[in-house]
């Protein structure tokens, strides 16, 4: 094993993501949990709420997604929010104890004039709220990442989902390559980059490894990393895909965790297919963040009182709003 200090890499080789990934799971989390410890608080979790800003309708042909127009799900198409009343869901996410308010859009791309402004507006909004402001559009010009940056903002979700080799299996309307320019707009504008993916789509464990690798050889790394297990959704083609073992999400978030020490690694969908047990391997692994409420963007996500509970049984708490600067 390479010394666990001075921690930050970004060539790990697929042999030893592997290693990682497929150590006997005592070893893996014990790893982990250690290099964790040294960046990050060890029972503290950071609360982040999403609220869906324009939903369904999209051009994209994502299979996971419910949002995709290709196929018939139970979603309508509806037009973008207006900005009161998305402020009014971030004042309720603070009101809960969330530090990071996320919005996220059903588009390709984020389109020009007067749509671009009302996200603008609620970017600052956000922002006035002393809260992190995070958003997932879609693709972005250089020009856009920069207005976004000026505007306030934290953090630019665009996730790579899965390997470059099992990425065409999945989306067909655009290509890794396109995922990874996206980013590079992100990381030039001084955002910081939310870059993470999704277990549970018919990959094997060497697409998780590639997915991984890709993360880790950003320099710097993504300075969030949001790992989803699939919400299965019905009418997406993966509706009717096989569930994954709770214990697989562990192996992967302790991965990213030895692989990406600094960063903040979301426990993101999925939430509702664990047990509390399974969710506190998660945290042990090394996961410090994960989505509140009872909605992620369109499906279900476990209610405000279960996570409560979880946490006093845990012991673990939020990470309050004073650790972030207001402004
Ligand atoms: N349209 C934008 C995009 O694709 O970048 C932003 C929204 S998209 C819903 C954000 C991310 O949510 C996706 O990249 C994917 O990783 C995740 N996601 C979407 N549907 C999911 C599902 N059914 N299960 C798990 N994760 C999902
Ligand atoms: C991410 O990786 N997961 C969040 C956030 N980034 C935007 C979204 C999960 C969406 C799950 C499906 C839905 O609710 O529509
Ligand atoms: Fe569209 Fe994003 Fe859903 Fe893909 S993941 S279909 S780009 S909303």
């Amino acid at each position: 094993m390479q010394s666990d200090y001075n921690d930050l890499r970004h060539d790990w080789t697929l042999a030893e993501i592997e290693a990682l990934y497929s150590a006997p799971l005592p070893d893996l989390i014990f790893r982990a949990q250690s290099i964790h410890r040294r960046h990050h608080h060890s029972a503290q979790v950071q609360g982040c709420v999403l609220l869906s800003i324009k939903t369904g309708g999209c051009p994209e042909d994502c299979a996971y997604c419910p949002q995709s127009a290709h196929y018939k799900t139970s979603l309508g198409r509806e037009s973008l929010l207006n900005v009161e009343d998305a402020l009014t869901a971030a004042r309720n996410a603070k009101a809960q104890g969330a530090t990071r308010f996320c919005m996220g859009a059903a588009w390709r791309d984020i389109p020009s004039g007067e749509p671009f402004e009302r996200v603008l507006k609620m970017v600052r909004g956000v922002r006035d709220l002393g809260m992190e402001a995070c958003c997932t559009l879609g693709m972005l010009t250089q020009e856009q990442a920069d207005a976004l940056a000026a505007a306030g903002l934290t953090a630019y979700n665009h996730n790579l989902d899965t390997s470059a080799e099992f990425y065409g299996e999945i989306i067909s309307t655009r290509t890794f390559g396109d995922r990874l320019a996206t980013l590079e707009r992100v990381r030039r504008s001084g955002i910081t980059v939310c870059c993470g993916g999704i277990i549970g789509m018919g990959e094997t464990r060497t697409e998780r490894y590639g997915l991984l690798r890709e993360l880790s050889s950003m320099n710097p790394h993504p300075e969030s990393v949001p790992v989803n297990l699939l919400v299965r959704v019905e009418g997406t083609p993966l509706a009717l895909q096989q569930a994954t073992d709770p214990l697989e999400l562990v192996r992967m978030i302790a991965t990213g965790r030895i692989l990406m020490p600094a960063s903040m690694v979301r426990l993101s969908a999925g939430r509702l297919s664990l047990s509390d047990e399974a969710q506190a391997l998660c945290f042990l692994a090394g996961a410090n963040s994960i989505f509140m409420g009872d909605k992620l963007l369109t499906t279900p996500n476990p209610e405000a009182n279960a996570d409560r509970a979880l946490f006093d049984k845990l012991g673990m708490r939020l990470i309050q709003a004073e650790t972030y600067g207001a402004g």
